[in-house]
């Protein structure tokens, strides 16, 4: 009998030689697009205009519609998320040692490290995997000026929790809130918490600039000093007051931005939508937990805890399964920032205490999804992963005689870079 995933049998996987089940790959984070005509048009204005960049009609627009959209006084767009949190912690003046997640893209970590802030690791909640207070206040020093939050995967961080916590020891609180634009926290939209929260708007994300990020504040005068950050330090022409660098989002990319605005409700009624399939697709397979995404986050990932034990093989066996298949799930955010350089040879990675962060990074995996993922691709892929889930044992079995016959674990296809 062909099982539903049209494989008859485990030789039939494509990882042992048979043709994938996708022709194409499906992708986490595949760009999203929006009105391709309204997009040209926009971009045949900008021609026309032969205004390209510093802080054009577009990105004003662009500003301006992200302050409505999140309810905050300041938003000032950026290249990308990476020089937003770079502009966002020398703005906040944070030198030193600054807390944060290591279960987070390292981004989070080197915008610390690229000028000399010490990144310190703090674990994850068991439940949000998120920054956990408690686990913030014995990593203290005098060194310490500030905490950055990460809302994982567009999950709200313990916000209050950190809060009291930056509170308590004179600390300043920043979000990095790259997964989270258009998320809210108890009612309350992302963008608006700590002293400033920096969004990502880069090509994998929900809204897209094809790179390009911004940091949304109330405060002013913070404001006020990005801005002139940004560019590198000019108050006027001839007139530079401050060091700055070259953090100005291009007209093209604010295009973009107001495009992919336009049909944020589409992409997020896709991401929910995937989101209800894989869960009812993937209900009562042992060892196997879609995550919450969460009525205040853009659903744009879809994770699965996998509990090896349970569901008879490794999550890297399944996702082995599944790269062969053409289906990338991908192991974000695997292994944490503390096993990746430079931080592993500044301080071995077993002297952090982050036993909830080695759980979950070994664990996790991050489901294909969004506006170009169909409901049919979804059910393939569950009708897939409930194939692999039956006939665990045998795929264990061959996996282990090929590396064995190889040498080699885990094959090219998976040697990719952070967390794949
Ligand atoms: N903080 C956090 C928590 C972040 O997650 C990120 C970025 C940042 C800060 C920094 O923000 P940015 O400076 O990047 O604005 C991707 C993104 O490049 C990165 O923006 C994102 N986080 C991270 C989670 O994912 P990679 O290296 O995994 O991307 P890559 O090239 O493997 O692409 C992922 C998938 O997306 C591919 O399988 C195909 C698809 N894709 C990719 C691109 C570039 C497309 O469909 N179209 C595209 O144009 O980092």
């Amino acid at each position: 009998m062909t099982e539903a995933s049209g494989k008859k049998a485990v030789t039939e996987l494509a990882l042992f030689g048979r043709p994938p089940l996708f022709a194409e790959p499906l992708h986490v984070g595949r760009s999203t697009l929006g009105n391709r005509g309204r997009l040209l048009e926009r971009i045949n204005e900008i021609l026309d205009r032969r205004w390209f960049t510093n802080n054009g009609p577009c990105v004003n627009e662009l500003e301006r519609r992200l302050e409505g959209l999140l309810g905050a006084q300041h938003v000032i767009a950026t290249c990308n998320g990476t020089v937003a949190l770079e502009l966002a912690i020398r703005a906040c003046g944070l030198q030193g040692e600054v807390i944060v997640p290591a279960f987070t893209f390292v981004a989070t970590a080197h915008a610390l490290q690229w000028q000399g802030i010490r990144p310190v690791f703090c674990d994850i909640d068991e439940r949000t995997f998120t920054l956990d207070p408690r686990s913030i206040e014995r990593a203290i020093t005098p060194q310490t000026t500030g905490i950055i939050g990460v809302h994982l995967w567009g999950r709200p961080c313990d916000v209050e929790g950190l809060e009291a916590v930056a509170r308590a020891h004179g600390l300043t609180l920043l979000f990095d809130a790259a997964h989270a634009f258009g998320g809210s926290h108890r009612g309350r939209p992302i963008g608006t918490f700590g002293r400033a929260e920096v969004f990502s708007f880069h090509a994998t994300k929900f809204v897209s600039t094809f790179e390009g990020g911004a940091v949304a504040t109330n405060d002013a005068q913070l404001a006020a000093q990005i801005r002139l950050m940004k560019n590198f330090g000019f108050a006027g022409y001839d007139d530079v007051v401050y060091v700055g660098t070259n953090g100005k989002m291009s007209e093209i990319s604010a295009a973009m931005g107001l495009t992919s605005l336009e049909s944020m409700g589409e992409f997020l009624d896709a991401n929910r939508r995937n989101h209800r399939a894989y869960r009812e697709a993937l209900a009562g397979v042992p060892g196997l937990h879609l995550l919450e995404s969460g009525d205040g986050s853009n659903a744009q990932y879809a994770i699965v805890d996998v509990e090896s034990e349970s569901l008879g093989m490794s999550r890297d066996d399944l996702q082995q399964v599944l790269w062969a298949e053409n289906v990338l799930a991908r192991r974000y955010f695997y292994p944490g920032c503390h096993r990746m350089e430079p931080y592993r040879s500044l301080l071995p990675p077993e002297r952090w205490h982050l036993p909830v962060t080695e759980r979950v990074a070994a664990r996790v995996l991050s489901l294909p999804t969004g506006a170009t993922v169909t409901l049919d691709d979804v059910r393939q892929v569950c009708e897939l992963v409930r194939f692999a889930v039956r006939h665990a044992s045998d795929i264990r079995v061959r996996l282990g005689a090929s590396v064995a016959a190889v040498g080699a674990h885990p094959p090219a296809v998976l040697r990719g870079r952070n967390g794949s």
